[in-house]
């Protein structure tokens, strides 16, 4: 088990297309565990799906349960949503890739989907209302989407031209601080 690094936007590793794995081995048993702990190693997570980590395999992990007592992990490898709802819900989301920032998404509000579970087997499963939205946000991670993709171009460039002037700054106090050897 590890804590991984989470990339934050504007990355290109956040726009790429992740890949299916063949099936849900010791490797991606592994990433699924690294991506749990690097979940729970944040204040805030309730999602967190593998090109975050800079894994362009489409894995993801969710747990719903934050801030109650027992932990509740989902993990999924290949999710397909099969069908949605057409009545659609806004919702604030942010993400642990878009630090800071939080904005209304409209999505469906409920989606039935296929994935395979920590032991390769195939599942079905209904969701709606938050899981539902989690569940999407995390999908879309797996094709290169953000929450941010959904919003006017107006807005998401104003969030990312923040987000590089955050990181220019974080770069040069790591750069400035640095022993010269
Ligand atoms: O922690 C998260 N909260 C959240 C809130 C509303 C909609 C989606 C999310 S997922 C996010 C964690 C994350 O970035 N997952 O990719
Ligand atoms: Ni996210």
């Amino acid at each position: 088990m590890a804590i991984l690094d989470i990339i934050t936007a504007p990355d290109p590793r956040l726009k790429v297309k992740s890949t299916p794995v063949d099936r849900v081995d010791d490797e991606v048993r592994g990433l699924m565990d690294d991506l749990l702990e690097t979940m729970y190693a944040e204040d805030n997570g309730v999602g967190l799906a593998a090109p975050q980590v800079g894994v362009a395999k489409r894995v993801l992990v969710i747990d719903l349960s934050r801030g109650e007592e027992v932990p509740d992990p989902l993990c999924m490898a290949n999710p397909e949503v099969i069908s949605f709802s057409e009545d659609l819900v806004s919702t604030e989301e942010g993400c642990l890739s878009v630090p800071e920032h939080y904005a209304e998404v409209v999505r469906p509000a409920s989606v039935r989907l296929h994935y395979l579970d920590r032991d390769n087997e195939i599942r079905e499963m209904d969701a709606e209302d938050f899981p539902a939205i989690c569940i999407q946000h995390e999908i879309d991670h797996l094709d290169g989407v953000l929450f941010i993709d959904h919003l006017t171009a107006i807005k998401r460039s104003m969030i990312l031209r923040k987000l590089s002037k955050t990181r220019k700054h974080t770069t040069a106090k790591t750069a400035a601080t640095a022993p010269v050897l």
